[in-house]
């Protein structure tokens, strides 16, 4: 335990002068956006870029979130008053910057009430989201919202206390139109595919379960515009939160680490006002489909792939994968596919956006732990990798490193790595992918058969005789001669 004061309020005025800190008078900042989903990546990304706002002056905006699951994240700011450190890490150095842009923070199971009051009230302009893929309850393949999910389900039947992000949405907006209140804009932030829009189909979905008439004042008022939003952000470790204590002077019980680039693209839909996030370096744009096609298929296809294969090929963390010869190699060839698949004009900038990917990737200060991006791959590939896919064989192009590394995710989900240890996998699909994949080391070629057949992974490729032979393939040369092998070819 450390015996340092911890970070507060009250603590702030002792941090040594290199600290950034608020520059704003933190009890005059009135909130105007709930943000749910207070993972590591949104007080390293949008709360950054909102801190930069305040910084300005412009005090509406201060952000209550919420976590939706768990307490920590409340435990561990609350008594710091919402205070918190980034960390931007590079082999040259670290520099750090206090965040005053949370006031509060939220418990969503333990009282969905409070968190109901805080979206239904007239000072909240914007919801925006972090909740990961598989928070918004969606079938991955089509992106439609799974009606059967649990929590939606439950969510239909208890709608003033929801669980679910549909549920949660919906039930506030249902309140401020029945008061008369203008809706808030939705601000999706996580990696779907036209995020803005998914998300509008997955609550117009939801809504039109409980009640046409909400259905359609979604579908008609409700502004829900897509963005891309991309900085990498590992999670935090003890030895972050020792080492910035001892830069701080004071404890921090949960700084976030994070590399130093960072962007956010923003369609500019706001009928109800939104901050100017470009202080933080955001730009809003008309179209964000071209900036999300390539970070999707870029960097996340790669981060996915790597995650797989050098999860397999023995590595921990992508800077480690990525400072191997053999993997430097692969993801030239992987982004060659991928880069093949963008419209024509993004293509020019692919070359430029892949090296400084790589830059990024081999950041050694930045320890992000191929186990952290394996997670939920099932909610994940469509749209880094498959997707891809989809529009190669369209065209006639080749897929075989984009196809590697679903057949990587596959030995993966079999629960088992090359030298026989059980893999810890974590994804809603699991258990499926786990009973599917059967004994895949006896026999690769029936075990790719049958996972094919998962429809809400594959959809409609999973049926295509050249996507099915092309990875039956991969996946048994993957599983007979091992990763390091297949890589050295
Ligand atoms: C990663 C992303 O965990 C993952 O799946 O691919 O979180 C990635 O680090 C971010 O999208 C980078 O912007």
């Amino acid at each position: 335990m450390s015996e340092r004061p911890r970070l507060s309020d009250a603590t702030l005025a002792r941090l040594p002068g290199d600290v950034e800190r608020p520059r704003y008078d933190r009890r005059t900042v009135r909130p105007g956006i709930v943000h749910l989903g207070v993972g590591a990546f949104h007080r390293a990304h949008q709360a950054v870029a909102t801190e930069a706002v305040l910084n300005a002056g412009a005090g509406e905006w201060g952000i209550t979130a919420a976590s939706l699951r768990s307490a920590d994240t409340r435990d561990a700011l609350m008594p710091q008053d919402g205070l918190y450190t980034v960390s931007v890490r590079e082999p040259a150095g670290e520099r750090l910057q206090v965040i005053g842009a949370i006031s509060d923070v939220l418990v969503a199971p333990h009282s969905p009430q409070r968190l109901l009051a805080a979206m239904a009230d007239p000072a909240i302009r914007i919801v925006s989201l972090t909740v990961t893929e598989k928070g918004y309850c969606l079938d991955p393949a089509s992106g439609a919202l799974d009606a059967d999910h649990p929590d939606i389900v439950h969510d239909l039947a208890h709608g003033s206390a929801p669980r679910s992000v549909p549920g949660f949405l919906v039930a506030a907006l249902a309140t401020r139109r029945a008061e008369g209140v203008a809706p808030f804009t939705v601000l999706c932030c996580d990696n779907l595919p036209a995020n803005g829009r998914t998300v509008k189909r997955a609550i117009g979905a939801f809504a039109a379960l409980r009640d046409d008439r909400l259905a359609r004042y979604i579908a008609d008022d409700v502004a829900c515009p897509s963005t891309m939003v991309d900085r990498i952000v590992p999670a935090t470790v003890d030895e972050d939160r020792q080492r910035i204590a001892r830069m701080l002077g004071v404890s921090d019980a949960w700084p976030v680490v994070s590399e130093p680039f960072s962007q956010f693209v923003i369609e500019d839909v706001f009928p109800g006002g939104r901050p100017d996030w470009t202080l933080g370096g955001a730009e809003f744009v008309n179209d964000v489909a071209p900036y999300e096609l390539m970070k999707l298929r870029l960097l996340n296809g790669a981060h996915s792939c790597l995650a797989y294969l050098g999860y397999l090929a023995g590595h921990e963390t992508v800077a480690d994968a990525t400072n191997d010869p053999r993997f430097t190699r692969f993801l030239a060839r992987l982004w060659g596919e991928a880069a093949a698949s963008l419209p024509e004009r993004m293509q020019r900038d692919a070359g430029a956006y892949t090296s400084r990917l790589l830059a990024r990737f081999q950041n050694t200060a930045i320890r992000h732990r191929l186990l952290q991006i394996a997670m939920d791959g099932s909610q994940k590939l469509p749209q880094r990798l498959l997707n891809t896919i989809r529009d190669n064989l369209a065209a006639g192009r080749p897929v075989d490193h984009l196809v590697l590394g679903v057949a990587g995710f596959c030995v993966y989900a079999s629960g088992q790595d090359e030298r026989g240890q059980a893999i810890d996998v974590r994804d809603p699909l699991a258990a499926e992918m786990k009973a599917r994949l059967g004994d895949l080391r006896a026999a690769p070629d029936s075990a790719a058969r049958r996972v094919l057949q998962v429809q809400a992974l594959f959809g409609e490729l999973g049926h295509e005789p050249a996507f099915a032979a092309t990875f039956t393939r991969a996946l048994s040369t993957l599983v007979r001669n091992g990763v390091k092998v297949m890589l050295a070819g």
